[in-house]
């Protein structure tokens, strides 16, 4: 390996060891890792086609993977082999491996949900395909200016993405606008305008390296590179414009999953990537079939969320336009491919597409989306409508379009069948379905903890990276002394560690005897990182009055970025800040209390902050987290949550048994009722003193002097519009976090609450959610033998 890399550095990099840079050698490193991918990888795709496989494509405008060296590594065994190579050339391994930059091209747990099925998918040897956009720019990066957010262009590509093999001969032609004829029957949409999809192709081998898939994303291209004439008048700006209107497609993440985008150009990245996969599928399927009629044995599609729910009316309008299928041939035929998952109830994030701007984007397919809709309703009259008050709703085409609907976690698909679509259920009662989340223990545990991953195999064997639910016979050592010291130590280790990281980019000093109580994720009302700061203020309030008493040391940790556009998301950032810095500099609970909020949160972060969690808050109001995911990881890694009965919590709950789960809040049918009573956050603000003298000094300025009308509007929207009941759960809330205070006192009995939480999440591995997902909905396998299929 060690000549390998010194070859590569060499003959693809020309550099000598001598001139060599950390990212140089990252790079060399990388290159060397990629050739061993590429046979097993390569060995896949002939298999599946030699085995005419059925094909699972992930439909996903998001794949948030975050660094990918250290999965490569450990996917291929390579750990000892490639830190020894590496060290044997005289550089550090861990600074080498940490250089790689992280591929943001998401926003949170809907993309990073998209990254953890193609690992599941590749360990499972499903033949699958990630279908996305290859973003110039992914999610925008976060820094503090005097506490507030401001955001920067994220620049990933601006070094080459070393694992990505492009494909200049893999392009399709994508139409926007224009006008469409006819001639007899026949439709033909005529674009005005195209651009050129080519694709990446990233190879995502498995656990083990025994199956490789391939993530293509797709980059958008002018379809002639620049207009010659302007260019020779001397007008380059002219001649370079539609070059520059193509790549603006593929040019940046919308940073935001939770609010409808009602722009053109999200539209149009919407259906340049729906409809560049679509084309490369049927492309496939006819140079491996030719049977159009056969797709739906060859091709299951899943679409991740609505954005990609154009593909109902794209695959229609290829089967009845290009291969002259009958219309209702064509939707029955496409509905046996596709199936959609719905991610959210915010009724802010459900796509909704003016008619008109439809009509000027995709002439074609608002004709085609009246047909779904004409047939929809001749056969179940009176069914809810796809084209409603002059716009597309995007939720009831992907509904009507799919043969299976899920929700994302037992709570949530319950709740998509009583509101969003209670109708349509009604109608299609087997339609929906529920796949609760998952997540990758290969990243997730085996890649982020070694400490924790270490102390298991030497328990169990390794076997347990790819049957998590072998983790079960960890609960046999819940009262072995010595094993609960191993994990304690383990624990301790990565809090030592972050304390490290937080004191270098932060600048604070943590104690890591202190209970770590993390809440990492996007930044937004209903998650209510609002009331978990509210109840530190609370804490700190009383640690003042009470300074004799014995009490639980903390450190409160926030990490998570705010849309750029959300006001009030931007001010409770602000807010964080204000109050960190207030409390950080106060004498009086020095050691005891501390507030962190490192910036730039991403998935190499949370890999840091994870393993080294004591106290996973899931505060979510309840009925508004469809699963969480994170929720999922903090447990495997031995945290205990403090959380509502909401989205997954409630299954990790039953999972890892109450009496190791702090509960508190409003169910969810209560949060219904609770906002139907008049002034019931007046109401809950008066019966809490303790709330009152937070929100007073808030509004006075406490925690900003140099401004103290800032944070008036977050509190009087505490008042008057408390949409997420964080007054209504502020009590329930503060109590259950001073039950965690006594809990933590007696270390040896929380570690053994924690083992139990780690030893009972076997279930969440998104293996299991793969599984589901193959059984269910996609009637797909890992590869069949030549054999049974001619059988
Ligand atoms: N924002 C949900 O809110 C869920 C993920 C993945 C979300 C999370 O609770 O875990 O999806 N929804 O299923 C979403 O993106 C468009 O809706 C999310 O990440």
């Amino acid at each position: 390996m060690k000549n390998d890399i010194l070859k590569r550095l060499r003959y693809s990099l020309g550099k000598d060891a001598g001139a060599a840079s950390v990212q140089d050698w990252r790079m060399a490193l990388s290159l060397v890792l990629r050739d061993q991918l590429v046979d097993v990888w390569l060995d896949s795709a002939r298999r599946a086609e030699v085995n005419a496989s059925k094909r699972v494509y992930y439909l996903s405008m998001e794949f948030l993977i975050g660094r990918l060296i250290e999965d490569m590594i450990s996917n291929l065994g390579l750990d000892a082999a490639a830190r020894d190579a590496v060290e044997a050339l005289g550089q550090d391994y861990d600074m080498i491996v940490h250089d790689e930059p992280d591929a943001a091209l998401g926003n949170g747990g809907l993309g990073r949900l998209a990254a953890c099925f193609m690992d599941s998918l590749a360990t499972l040897g499903i033949p699958a395909f990630g279908y996305g956009i290859r973003y110039e720019h992914g999610l925008f990066e976060q820094s503090f200016v005097d506490g507030a957010q401001a955001e920067s262009p994220e620049t990933w590509l601006s070094q080459r993405h070393v694992w990505e093999f492009e494909r200049p001969e893999v392009q399709h032609r994508i139409g926007f606008g224009g006008h469409v004829s006819r001639d007899g029957g026949r439709a033909t949409w005529h674009p005005d305008n195209m651009v050129v999809a080519t694709g990446y192709d990233t190879p995502v081998v498995g656990w083990q390296g025994e199956w490789g898939n391939t993530l293509r994303l797709w980059s958008a291209k002018p379809v002639n590179p620049f207009d010659l004439e302007s260019f020779n008048r001397g007008d380059y700006l002219a001649a370079s414009r539609s070059e520059a209107l193509a790549r603006t497609i593929s040019r940046v993440l919308y940073p935001d999953d939770t609010t409808e985008n009602g722009k053109e150009l999200r539209l149009k990245q919407e259906y340049f990537f729906t409809a560049a996969s679509i084309m490369d599928l049927m492309c496939r399927h006819m140079e491996e079939d030719g049977d159009i009629r056969a797709l739906p044995e060859h091709v299951a599609i899943q679409l991740n969320d609505t954005h990609p729910a154009i593909a109902g009316p794209e695959l229609v309008r290829l089967l009845v336009d290009d291969h002259g299928l009958a219309m209702a041939e064509a939707i029955t035929l496409a509905r046996r491919c596709l199936a959609y998952t719905n991610h959210t109830l915010l009724p802010e994030a459900l796509e909704r597409w003016p008619e008109g701007l439809f009509a000027r984007v995709l002439p074609r397919h608002l004709e085609i989306i009246r047909e779904i809709e004409a047939a929809q309703q001749a056969e179940f009259p009176g069914s809810p409508h796809i084209l409603e008050h002059g716009d597309v709703c995007m939720g009831e085409l992907a509904f009507v379009m799919a043969h299976k609907v899920n929700g994302v976690s037992a709570l949530h698909t319950d709740l998509v069948k009583k509101t969003v679509f209670a109708e349509l259920h009604r109608i299609h009662p087997t339609r929906i379905v529920n796949q609760t989340n998952g997540i990758t223990p290969r990243r997730w545990l085996h890649g982020c903890n070694p400490a924790l991953r270490d102390l298991i195999t030497q328990q169990l064997g390794d076997t347990w990276v790819s049957d998590l639910e072998q983790l079960a016979a960890l609960k046999a050592k819940r009262s072995d002394t010595s094993f609960i010291q191993a994990f304690q130590q383990a624990k301790r280790s990565n809090k030592v560690a972050l304390s490290n990281w937080i004191s270098e980019t932060c600048g604070v000093a943590l104690d890591p005897d202190a209970m770590f109580d993390v809440q990492i994720k996007r930044i937004h009302e209903y998650k209510r990182q609002l009331m978990n700061l509210l109840e530190t203020v609370a804490l700190w309030n009383e640690m003042r009055d009470d300074p004799d008493r014995d009490w639980t040391p903390r450190v409160k940790i926030f990490g998570g970025k705010a849309a750029p556009g959300y006001v009030l998301a931007k001010q409770i950032i602000h807010l964080i800040n204000d109050v960190a810095r207030v409390v950080n500099a106060d004498p009086a609970t020095k050691g005891r209390l501390r507030i962190v909020f490192p910036p730039n949160y991403n998935v190499t972060m949370a890999e840091r902050l994870i393993p080294a969690a004591d106290l996973s808050e899931q505060i979510s109001t309840a009925g508004k987290e469809a699963s969480g995911t994170g929720n999922m990881k903090f447990a495997l890694n031995g945290a205990l949550t403090i959380g509502t009965l909401d989205g997954a919590n409630v299954e990790i709950r039953d999972h890892v048994g109450s009496e190791n789960f702090f509960l508190f809040g409003l169910t969810a049918s209560e949060v219904v009722d609770r906002r139907h009573q008049h002034g019931f956050s007046r109401a809950a603000i008066e019966a809490s003193p303790r709330l009152q003298r937070v929100l007073g000094q808030i509004f006075e300025g406490r925690f900003s002097p140099e401004d103290p009308h800032r944070h008036h509007g977050l509190i009087g929207m505490l008042y008057d519009h408390d949409h997420f009941l964080v007054t209504c759960d502020f009590d329930s809330y503060y109590d259950t976090q001073r039950r965690a205070d006594v809990v933590f006192q007696n270390s040896r009995n929380w570690a053994s609450m924690a083992l139990m939480n780690t030893a009972s999440m076997g279930w969440f591995s998104s293996d299991r959610t793969i599984q589901g997902y193959a059984r269910d909905i996609w009637q797909a396998d890992a590869p069949r033998s030549a054999l049974e299929r001619s059988a």
